[in-house]
């Protein structure tokens, strides 16, 4: 692999805000993809409005050309009434990277930003001040950075809460931190997990509550491009996988508890892995409603992918990489027998670095409800499909968002359900059109 590959192969993995200064190399390429991608969608919608002026194709190619036409110019010209659209809540947010909310507490959002603070958005204002800052011990820039938080399931009583970011020196710290009133944090933490980064791409950053209570943090392969380390596959190792804990209590050295159902508990393999097979699983979630599991894995080269597994039955799974990406074979050869195939996937038709997003269980946008909503970073297409248990029908909504997405790095869920996108470096809801 030249070092022109790992660049390129860097850049379709996840990454963030470019900060001010120079722009790094990788950032230049991202842009070259990014322009790429662009001029790949007007060259394909210009041959889709010449193939319909010829009039040569038959009714239901041509139809199904027309709907893809549509939606490629944006047209959104669907006349039902209960649709969707974007609706801006804030602007001015460049550092903003993820945005979730606290158990409990409705009308207020916690905005993360990946250069190390956290923000509170209470009735569509910032409050003064930080709810926390970790400036001083993280590295920002590119792929590293402030990526995760999750407040735990009893935050109300406890005021418990975990981030995930990249220390000083690139590595991927866990830590549990503590409210000291409603507005701020305590800034000394317990350390929970530091996981060493090969690389400085492909760090994962998700965290997430389980419907079992359980901490789930997701970490990437380490980074480069092609899973050099053949992380993905090796159940020794605590990149590329989706990592379970139990954070209430601790067990000899480690700082939380192992659930007595994590598969490699009493097998060879590291006790904290859940599922393996993961590439960069830059944002992941479980419906509210169902409990399922839903990942946003970011592809290498050709394949972006949306992976599924119904509740409880992500335990063990296999989700490819890097013997697949996507559907399709990769390099090296699969652990076990069995590879769980992802439920949506797209090519760089599509974009460049899925983003993984909700499924909708709110009340005020009928035509969202029971679809997972999810997007790609490059591009800021917007896809919504049918949620489990049997999860499909993939369809791009892009048009019917009234706004044009660009660096869609998140999306986020509020008390009620509603979902919000960090995009243009702005915040935006999904409300009914
Ligand atoms: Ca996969």
């Amino acid at each position: 692999m030249t070092t022109e590959d790992a660049a390129m192969r860097s850049v379709c993995s996840r990454q963030g805000a470019s900060k001010g200064g120079a722009v790094p190399a990788f950032l230049r390429d991202t842009e070259h993809r990014v322009n790429r991608v662009r001029r790949r969608i007007r060259l394909r919608r210009s041959t889709v409005l010449a193939m319909l002026n010829s009039r040569t194709l038959p009714t239901l190619a041509g139809a199904a050309f027309l709907a893809l036409g549509a939606g490629l110019a944006g047209g959104a010209a669907e006349a039902d009434a209960a649709s969707f659209k974007l609706q801006r809540v804030k602007a001015g947010l460049p550092s903003a990277l993820y945005v979730t909310h606290a158990p409990g507490e409705s009308n207020r959002l916690f905005i993360v930003n990946q250069n190390g603070t956290i923000r509170i958005l209470q009735r569509g204002k910032l409050l003064p001040g930080n709810f926390l800052n970790l400036r001083g011990r993280i590295s920002s820039g590119g792929e590293r950075g402030l990526l995760g938080l999750a407040f735990h399931p009893k935050y109300a009583r406890n005021g418990k809460f975990y981030v995930n970011y990249t220390d000083r020196g690139g590595s991927t710290q866990v830590v549990e931190f503590r409210r000291r009133n409603k507005n701020r944090a305590r800034t000394n933490g317990r350390r929970l997990l530091t996981i060493k980064q090969p690389f400085s791409n492909h760090n994962g950053g998700a965290l997430n509550f389980g419907p079992d209570g359980f901490l789930y943090i997701a970490t990437g392969d380490g980074g480069s491009g092609g899973d050099p380390l053949g992380s993905g596959q090796n159940v020794n190792s605590l990149l590329g996988k989706l990592l379970r804990n139990n954070v209430n209590g601790k067990s000899g050295s480690r700082q939380y508890r192992i659930p007595t159902s994590n598969p490699f508990r009493t097998k060879p393999g590291r006790a904290e892995i859940y599922s393996y097979g993961l590439r960069n699983p830059w944002r992941f979630s479980f419906d509210k409603k169902r409990g399922d599991l839903w990942i946003g894995d970011v592809g290498q080269n050709s394949r972006e992918e949306i992976d599924y597994r119904a509740k409880g039955k992500g335990r063990g799974a296999n989700f490819g990489w890097a013997a697949f990406e996507g559907r399709q074979r990769f390099g090296g050869s699969l652990r076990g027998s069995r590879h769980i195939p992802p439920v949506a996937e797209y090519g760089r038709g599509g974009g460049c670095s899925v983003t993984g997003g909700y499924v909708y269980r709110g009340t005020r946008v009928p035509a969202l409800r029971g679809r997972y909503v999810y997007g790609d970073f490059c591009t800021g297409k917007v896809w919504t499909m049918r949620a489990g248990p049997r999860p499909g029908g993939a369809r791009e909504d892009t048009g019917r968002l009234g706004v044009r997405l660009g660096g869609l790095k998140s999306f986020g869920e509020s008390r009620d359900g509603t979902i919000y996108v960090i995009a243009n470096s702005s915040l935006y809801r999904f409300v009914k059109a």
